[in-house]
């Protein structure tokens, strides 16, 4: 069930080392899949053909597409490449997410609309443009198993987080709703909501050091989730082993999120 011997995966989001999507690619890698990496920028794709390097044999020189996900027309060409590339998908792991630092920390209602539409269009619009693209496209294997990432603040208030939260909710609903879609055709889609990792993209969070202190006093684990555990989830959730599991949101967080 967890052989992924000719199975190949998109990874969208490796910003750097510190990167989950890295940690997803990491494990997906030692799994034996095969890897094909999105970048949103020129400059990220320098630092992410210096990654793979460290890759087993079958990833080492791993094709790579640009994919600035705000923009349709690198939608477009980003799968028209994946086609020629790769030819089919058994996965994709979206692990992208932006939010105006200014609406990260005080009050939610300060954000202004165009925050507001730029957070919510490049951390849950995106997710359902990739796939539909990649579906259209006939890209997407039979039982190709699609991912997001998630955090708890989109079902909770927790501080700060703020219009994160508001389009993390968007992009749980959205996991949902694309399960209840694809579901029929054999496709499944799922959430991973992981604890807070130190990232680029948590450091923009105002007071994330503070989360990370909540979790390793509170949650059941006592201690913070390393970027391995949420690269092992995605891998069963990538798997075989997985094929009953969709429209979930499984939550790799020390347990925290059962804590009142
Ligand atoms: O504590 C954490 N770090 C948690 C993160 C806890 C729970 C969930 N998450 C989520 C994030 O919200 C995000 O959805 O995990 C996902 C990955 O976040 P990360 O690994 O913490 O962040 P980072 O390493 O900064 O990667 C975010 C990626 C970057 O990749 P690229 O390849 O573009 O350098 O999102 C990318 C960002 O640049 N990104 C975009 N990618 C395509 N098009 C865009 C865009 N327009 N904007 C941002």
């Amino acid at each position: 069930h967890l052989n992924f011997e000719n199975k190949t995966y998109l990874i969208m989001g490796v910003a750097n080392k510190r990167s989950i999507a890295w940690g997803i690619a990491q494990e997906l890698d030692k799994a034996g899949a095969k890897l094909i990496f999105s970048y949103s920028k020129e400059r990220s794709a320098k630092g992410l053909v210096k990654l793979a390097a460290d890759l087993s044999d079958l990833n080492k020189e791993a094709p790579m597409v640009k994919c600035d996900v705000t923009s349709d027309e690198d939608i477009t060409t980003a799968v028209t490449e994946l086609k020629e590339k790769v030819g089919t998908l058994n996965g994709i792991v979206h692990s992208v997410a932006f939010a105006n630092k200014d609406f990260l920390g005080d009050d939610y209602s300060a954000v202004d609309r165009a925050s507001f539409a730029q957070a919510l269009d490049i951390s849950a619009y995106s997710f359902t443009a990739i796939i539909r693209a990649a579906k259209l496209a006939d890209l997407l294997a039979e039982n190709a198993s699609l991912l997001t990432l998630t955090y708890l603040g989109g079902e909770r208030v927790i501080q700060n987080y703020n219009l994160m939260g508001v389009a993390k909710a968007a992009l749980e609903s959205s996991v949902r709703y694309l399960a209840s879609e694809y579901g029929p055709t054999g496709v499944r889609v799922n959430a991973i909501s992981a604890g807070p990792i130190r990232t680029l993209s948590a450091r923009g969070v105002g007071n994330f050091s503070e989360s990370q202190k909540m979790v390793e006093e509170r949650a059941p684990l006592r201690r913070v989730t390393t970027v391995e555990e949420v690269g092992t989830t995605a891998v069963f959730l990538l798997s075989d082993m997985a094929s009953g599991i969709t429209g979930e949101n499984i939550h790799v967080d020390s347990g925290y999120h059962i804590i009142g």
